[in-house]
């Protein structure tokens, strides 16, 4: 065991931090925290991450929140040259990517999916849902074009095996 485990049930924004475990292979303990009063609210839970929020890893005793920081940070403790670029400027653009979609994406999807698919349909706001819609098609265009250029954002590799 590498001593890691991840915190937060998977439909939230801890399927990041699974999926970079996933995708590089490595051992963990994934600890299946609900939303609110019944897990990340808990006394227990904000002991670990006192924002309330998911995902939080522990890795070690190492505790670290903010998805895209553990994904970074996943990467390149495991896959440094690999998934993780090992160039200053590559580096510096999985930066710019992360951070764009946290800052550009993250926000207007999250709402966008509450009132598509998320909420109970009764609960499902039709205007919040369009709105959402018109916030993320500049930012989409941008990685559209991005992506018109390149395979992948960073790389033209699709490793097998990243470590
Ligand atoms: N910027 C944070 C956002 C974390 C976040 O808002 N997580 C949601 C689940 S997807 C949450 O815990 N919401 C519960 C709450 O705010 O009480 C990240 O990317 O980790």
């Amino acid at each position: 065991m590498s001593g890691l485990r991840i915190y937060g049930i998977a439909r939230t924004r801890a399927y990041r931090a699974l999926w970079m475990a996933m995708e590089l292979g490595l051992d963990y303990e994934h600890l299946p925290i609900e939303i609110g009063d019944a897990g990340a609210r808990s006394p227990e839970f904000l002991a670990i991450n006192p924002n309330g929020r998911l995902p939080v890893i522990v890795d070690d005793g190492f505790v670290l929140f903010e998805s895209l920081a553990i994904t970074l940070y996943l990467a390149k403790k495991h896959s440094f040259g690999k998934l993780y670029p090992a160039t200053l400027e590559g580096e510096a653009r999985a930066w710019q990517w992360s951070f764009w979609a946290i800052a550009e994406v993250d926000r207007g999807v999250n709402i966008w999916s509450l009132h598509a698919v998320r909420l109970p349909p009764q609960e499902r706001d039709a205007a919040l849902r369009e709105e959402a819609l018109k916030v993320i098609a500049a930012p989409f265009k941008v990685l559209d074009a991005a992506l018109a250029k390149t395979p992948y954002l960073l790389g033209n590799e699709r490793a097998r095996h990243w470590r």
